[in-house]
């Protein structure tokens, strides 16, 4: 590749399931710039504020140059040697299963089955897990246990057909925003549509809910279960369907228990009326769609979730025809992929069964392999115990950073301390598993590499690449077949690159495949390089034997199962482990609009970072009243496996007794948030998925002495803070930070100012008051402000003054007041990110009369461009609404 300039490449997002198409535009001064594909059936031309950004992100300067062996530049020669022997001789001491590899749902599908094919067919271990374990593995066990496949019946299109969608545990608003930006206009095109949200906290979600169910953590399986009884009992149940393509109702019905409103009211803690206006909806609304996602998968009771949500569709019918079906929506840009190659280590590839001996011999028949995994390998949680245990004698992890990512992360990285031999595919060195490496292998990411990805509803696309690799990054596909070659297993290995790989896999779906196994894209089985370049984007199944128009699954049965029925799985209700005296509080975590998981790239842009700079716990008011918490104190959770010290932001987002704090924040950012320190390896018994939502924690308020906040230029080394974090703004950095102890702040200012400056300041040291702001030739350098409170800033207005240009000598003063100049309205904490729109800003405009988030949008442009921020808006609005009424109420009153 020469020049791309000013070429624009057709590629999909990196982030999320909805798996959007994306146009990237490189132009001649080096930057990207990116545009939803409007021909993609995905998107529609549709960005979410991440997607947006995506060309703000591919900044090098993090980036990892070239292979490391203990710390040292090393050839790719060398270390690739090296990995291939540690591999070898470990398995040739040990034994196969004394190795393993930990992936991800981010590397494409030709990395995955490249991976796959060496652990399961050629070291013959199925000591292969993937951060699905963490993301999709109970839909996977429940679509197992319910259809014989891990079959996704729907399409995203059954969403904009339904007259009813019920989102469990998803928070689509921010999670999968494009998903749900199609739901909105479908919503507006259809007011009959109902939505109902089933989650414990009021979420961006909720501004389209009909219906907000907000149940106690873990009792869905009450509800539903209730649900299942309630059709029966009211005869709403699909008779023809049931009886011709399914089994075990009556003994699910008799799980679930009678249906009595009141017992599930207590379980659930719902009113009574709302759970029965929910089944009133469902029994008379065939078009409906339940999605789920991580407040259904990540629990230790996921699985049996996922199959009571399933039952009720069975029981109806309403599964894979127009508008109807569960639906799980996957997290991960290729978590549908990595199921299709077999990334699990209870998993064959192509979607076949590892402990069925017939599918371990059309595999190991089609690789012509030496050896053939026979019974499943350790999953996520177990894998990382075995490491501890020194059982894992080399260890390779790929596109995933389970020190920050798994539950009990700091046993987690004990056990890779211990790990005899640990190699790293990354991209970034910025990256808390990175030290842990003693082979760190520089990878190809976004815009370098090219293959395919599968979203969530089995649509297979294409990235491309349209950068060069920068210094000696080479794909993660490239880098395990060097090690297989190795290995000895070169003729198996010698793929020219992903389009050989892609077709072998595309043969291996079709492989002795007579319609008996779901996924088949056989079709592609002979695409040539050129074909697999210009490929459009296709759901699967795609045949080589029969061409089929319809994509949805099961309308007609024909399910997976031994009968070829669907099978009910009577599930019992298990109420939630109690909290102790000692840990009260349920600890619940997970995602914010704008960030994506360790924030190796939604963190490096202003645009990005600005909705939410540090990391924090949504506490309930009436519990920060009686743990004399404060709005902005730093608060500690805490839990037997580790502690996090964030900021307390005081909503009734919560519930009471539940805290929440997002997965994001890392080692890099901040001092100590890493949350999955907190978080219990509890897993499900099924899926082995851990319930990262749900852990018994302590949450106490962090005394501190003083609070600081600053602006600089440049990142500092150091922060001599027991609380701080760290975000990029345009020209430099914001930085919160909170101590014990008065007498750091001296020390601390000393360390991040600038030398060769003209510094002002103004200190009331008994106060614990002191700002300070540092100038050259009148351009701001830094500014400090530290108080013994938290400090009351607007940061909107702080974060732009190293992006301007000079400050005029009598504004001094409004800086180091840290004043909004009267000419300059405070814009208020960052809502839409495209057009930096502030809260105070919307208020001010609705205040002028605009009413409506579209006049909003004529107004202020925000929500106009990615839409990310529009449920947001509504959610304001409709307080500044709530507020004039009471206004009214009270004028009325007086
Ligand atoms: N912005 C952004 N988007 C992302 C990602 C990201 O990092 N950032 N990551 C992607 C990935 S990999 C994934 S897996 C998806 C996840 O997408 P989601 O699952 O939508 O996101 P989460 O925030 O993890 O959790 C969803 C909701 O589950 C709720 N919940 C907690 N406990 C329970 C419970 O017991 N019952 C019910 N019904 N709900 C409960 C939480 O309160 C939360 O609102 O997002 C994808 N999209
Ligand atoms: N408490 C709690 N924990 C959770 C969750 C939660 O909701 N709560 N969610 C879980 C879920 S659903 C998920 S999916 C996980 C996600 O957790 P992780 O997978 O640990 O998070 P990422 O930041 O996505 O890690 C991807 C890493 O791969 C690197 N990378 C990017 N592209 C490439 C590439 O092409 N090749 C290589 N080799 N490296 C690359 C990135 O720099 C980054 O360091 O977290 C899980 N952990
Ligand atoms: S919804 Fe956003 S993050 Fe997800 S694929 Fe589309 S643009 Fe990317
Ligand atoms: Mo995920």
């Amino acid at each position: 590749m020469t020049d791309n300039n000013n070429k624009t490449i057709r590629t999909t997002c990196p982030y999320c399931g909805v798996g959007c198409g994306v146009l990237a535009t490189r132009h001649p001064d080096g930057t990207v710039s990116v545009a939803g594909d409007p021909d993609h059936p995905s998107n529609f031309g549709r960005l979410c504020s991440k997607g947006s950004a995506l060309g703000e992100t591919l900044s090098l300067d993090d980036r990892l140059p070239y292979p490391e062996i203990a710390g040292e530049r090393a050839s790719w020669n060398d270390a690739l040697d090296l990995v291939a022997r540690n591999f070898q001789e470990a398995v040739r001491d040990h034994g196969p299963d004394s190795v393993a590899f930990y992936v991800s749902g981010q590397i494409l599908t030709e990395d995955y089955y490249v991976a796959n094919k060496l652990m399961k067919g050629f070291i013959g271990s199925a000591n292969i897990d993937t951060n699905s374990r963490l993301c999709m593995a109970s839909s996977v066990a429940g679509h197992r246990r319910a259809f014989g496949s891990d079959t996704v019946p729907g399409t995203y299109e059954d969403l904009e057909l339904a007259d009813l969608v019920v989102l469990v545990g998803s928070n689509l608003a921010w999670c999968h925003p494009v998903l749900f930006q199609r739901l909105e206009a479908a919503k507006a095109a259809n007011p009959g549509m109902r939505i109902v949200v089933i989650d414990p906290r009021k979420t961006a979600t909720c501004a389209i809910a009909d219906l907000h169910l907000q149940l106690k953590p873990d009792t869905d399986v009450a509800l539903f279960n209730g649900l299942l009884s309630f059709l029966a009992e009211a005869l709403v149940v699909n008779d023809s369907y049931v009886k011709r393509f399914t089994e075990g109702l009556e003994a699910a019905v008799e799980a679930a228990g009678p249906c009595e409103i009141g017992q599930i009211a207590e379980k659930t803690g719902l009113k009574r009326q709302d759970i029965a206006l929910f089944y009133k909806m469902i029994a008379r609304t065939e078009k409906t769609v339940t999605v789920y996602s991580q407040g259904v998968n990540q629990s230790v009771v996921g699985t049996d979730k996922v199959n009571a949500i399933v039952n009720t569709h069975l029981a109806t019918g309403r599964i894979g025809k127009p508008g109807m079906g569960p639906f799980s929506v996957t997290g991960q840009p290729n978590a549908m992929g990595g199921r299709e190659v077999g990334g699990l280590a209870n998993m064959l590839a192509s979607h076949m069964v590892l402990e069925n001996a017939e599918h371990r011999r059309i595999v190991q028949d089609f690789w012509k392999s030496p050896a053939i995994a026979d019974r499943p390998g350790l999953k996520a949680v177990e894998l990382f115990e075995a490491v501890r245990e020194g059982r894992i004698k080399a260890l390779w992890i790929m596109a995933t950073s389970p020190v920050d990512s798994l539950p009990d992360a700091d046993g987690v990285a004990e056990a890779l301390k211990t790990c005899p031999f640990v190699v790293v595919s990354e991209v970034t060195r910025a990256a808390d598993t990175v030290p842990y490496a003693n082979v760190l292998l520089p990878a190809a990411a976004w815009g370098e590499k090219d293959g395919t990805v599968t979203n969530s509803e089995r649509r297979i696309s294409r990235q491309r690449a349209f950068l060069e690799l920068p210094g000696e990054a080479r794909p993660d596909w490239w880098q395990l077949s060097e090690v297989a070659s190795r290995m000895g297993y070169a003729e198996a290995f010698s793929f020219p690159g992903p389009a050989a790989i892609f077709r072998e896999h595309a043969g291996l779906s079709g492989y002795c495949n007579d319609g008996n196994r779901d996924f088949d894209i056989s079709a592609y089985q002979d695409v040539p390089d050129a074909g697999f370049d210009a490929m459009t984007p296709f759901q699967w199944p795609q045949s080589a034997l029969a061409q089929s128009a319809e994509t949805r699954f099961f309308a007609e049965g024909g399910f997976y199962t031994e009968t070829g029925k669907g099978r009910f799985v009577p599930v019992v209700f298990k109420a939630p482990r109690q909290t102790e005296r000692r840990y009260p509080f349920v600890l619940n975590t997970g995602r914010v609009r704008d960030q994506w998981h360790t924030m190796t790239r939604t963190g490096k842009t202003p645009r990005l970072t600005a909705h939410f700079a540090e990391p924090f716990a949504e506490i309930h008011p009436q519990d920060a009243e009686r743990l004399k918490i404060a709005p902005a104190d730093v608060v500690k959770v805490r839990s037997p496996h580790g502690s996090v010290l964030v900021r307390a932001l005081i909503t009734d987002r919560v519930g009471e007794g539940q805290v929440f704090v997002p997965m994001h924040w890392t080692d890099q950012l901040a001092s100590n948030a890493r949350v999955d320190t907190v978080v219990a390896p509890a897993t499900d018994p099924h899926s082995g998925q851990p319930g990262s939502k749900f852990t018994p924690v302590a949450v106490t308020r962090a005394a501190m002495a003083w609070f600081g906040f600053a602006v600089l230029r440049r990142r500092p080394e150091k922060i001599a803070a027991d609380y701080w974090a760290l975000a990029p703004i345009p020209g430099g950095f914001r930085l919160e930070c909170a101590g014990r102890d008065k007498a750091d702040i001296a020390g601390l200012a000393a360390s991040l100012g600038e030398v060769d400056c003209e510094t002002v300041e103004i200190s009331d040291v008994s106060g614990g008051w002191h700002r300070q702001a540092q100038w050259k030739e009148d351009v701001l350098q830094t500014a400090f402000y530290f108080s013994a409170a938290p400090v009351e800033v607007s940061r909107q207005w702080a974060c732009s003054l190293l992006s301007g240009d000079a400050i005029a000598r009598q504004d001094r003063a409004s800086v180091l007041a840290g004043r909004v100049p009267a000419d300059r309205p405070d814009p208020g904490a960052l809502v839409c990110s495209c057009f930096q729109v502030g809260c105070n800003q919307i208020a001010e405009a609705a205040r002028c009369g605009a009413a409506s988030v579209s006049a909003i949008g004529e107004t202020l442009k925000a929500g106009t461009n990615c839409g990310s921020c529009r449920s947001e808006i509504q959610t304001l609005l409709d307080d500044i609404a709530k507020e004039s009424l009471n206004d009214a109420d009270i004028a009325q009153a007086s």
